[in-house]
């Protein structure tokens, strides 16, 4: 009864911020994302007769912190009478600090536990529950550019494009590696409490989206970079304008960001996205990667940048 997935986090070019409800996890907004190819999560599942209390052990160290949302992310898939499980999890890229490793982790452990259970379901209802875990989660069990509808009752995802189709490259800048002050979670809640601006952002998304899905179609890279951008900082000055204000960013955070508008106006196919933590994500052609790495490497606070296209679906390694 042990199972491995693997998964890759996504990132979204038009953003969920904010819950329409805390409970079933529900996102206020539709969010479209990348998939990517090279960071990954790798979950294994296994489920053990006789033991009454789970085990998480992630990159080689417990993690009691974690626990309790992986055990109840495995109570929806296994329902709550399951066998106790023994969780390991492995990333090749830091966790916790705004590089959506919530969402390869739940993408991976859901498939992880259906599979070692030994339970057939359909994409769409492993999505579900991924994303009642991470809202985010359910986007990383589909590949390439992706869109989550805030449909109905629950959410519905669906592949927009495949990664092949329109094969983008994401240089992603460190500029602080170490886990970030506010989770995710919590600052959505602070955000739709407090934010004076919060109904116009949940007003305006569907126009974001519907321009950023045609231009995905179309294969439109300034129409995309045009919303991209604008969604992000949108997204940011309603985290700003929060009680307590949530700010993820740092200097070099906005370093990044003028380096990639000076390249834009150099003629490089290039826009920013920054979600829940201080990195800067650089989309762009595959022939300006080399340049766009080159340029944030050099700025003053980055530790390290990553070069990765974009990627498939969570999918499991080995199942009993
Ligand atoms: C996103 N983020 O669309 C947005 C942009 C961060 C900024 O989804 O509370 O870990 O677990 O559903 O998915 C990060 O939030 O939040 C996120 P929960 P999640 O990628």
């Amino acid at each position: 009864m042990r199972a491995t997935a693997i998964a890759q986090p996504n990132i979204a070019l038009i953003k969920y911020w904010g819950k329409r409800d805390t409970g079933q996890n529900l996102p206020a907004v539709g969010s479209l994302s990348v998939t990517l190819r090279e960071l990954y999560t790798e979950m294994q599942v296994e489920l053990v007769d006789g033991r009454s209390d789970d085990l998480l052990i992630v990159n080689g160290d417990e993690d009691p912190a974690m626990l309790p949302r992986i055990a109840a992310c495995l109570d929806r898939v296994l329902g709550r009478d399951r066998s106790a499980a023994t969780v390991t999890s492995r990333s090749n890229f830091p966790i916790a600090a705004g590089l959506a490793s919530s969402a390869s982790a739940f993408a991976a452990v859901t498939l992880a536990a259906a599979a070692a259970a030994g339970k057939r379901m359909a994409v769409d209802e492993l999505a579900s529950l991924a994303g009642r875990a991470s809202g985010s989660a359910a986007r990383s069990l589909y590949g390439g550019f992706v869109e989550l509808e805030n449909a109905g009752a629950g959410i519905r995802v669906k592949s927009l494009l495949s990664a092949d189709a329109w094969p983008l490259t994401v240089v992603v800048a460190i500029t602080e590696a170490g886990p970030k002050a506010v989770g995710s979670t919590e600052a959505m809640e602070i955000s739709r409490q407090t934010s004076p601006f919060y109904s116009s952002w949940i007003a305006q998304q569907e126009q974001d989206l519907a321009t950023a899905r045609d231009a995905v179609i179309g294969r439109d890279f300034s129409q995309l970079a045009s919303v991209a951008e604008h969604n992000c900082l949108k997204m940011h000055s309603i985290m700003w304008s929060s009680r307590p204000p949530v700010v993820y960013w740092n200097a070099s955070t906005m370093r990044c960001l003028q380096a990639v508008r000076t390249l834009q106006r150099d003629g490089t196919a290039v826009f920013f996205t920054i979600d829940a933590g201080p990195q800067v994500k650089a989309i762009c052609l595959p022939e300006h990667a080399g340049k766009v790495r080159q340029t944030l490497d050099e700025i003053d606070g980055v530790s390290a940048t990553m070069v990765t296209g974009l990627g498939d679906a969570a999918r499991v390694m080995d199942a009993p």
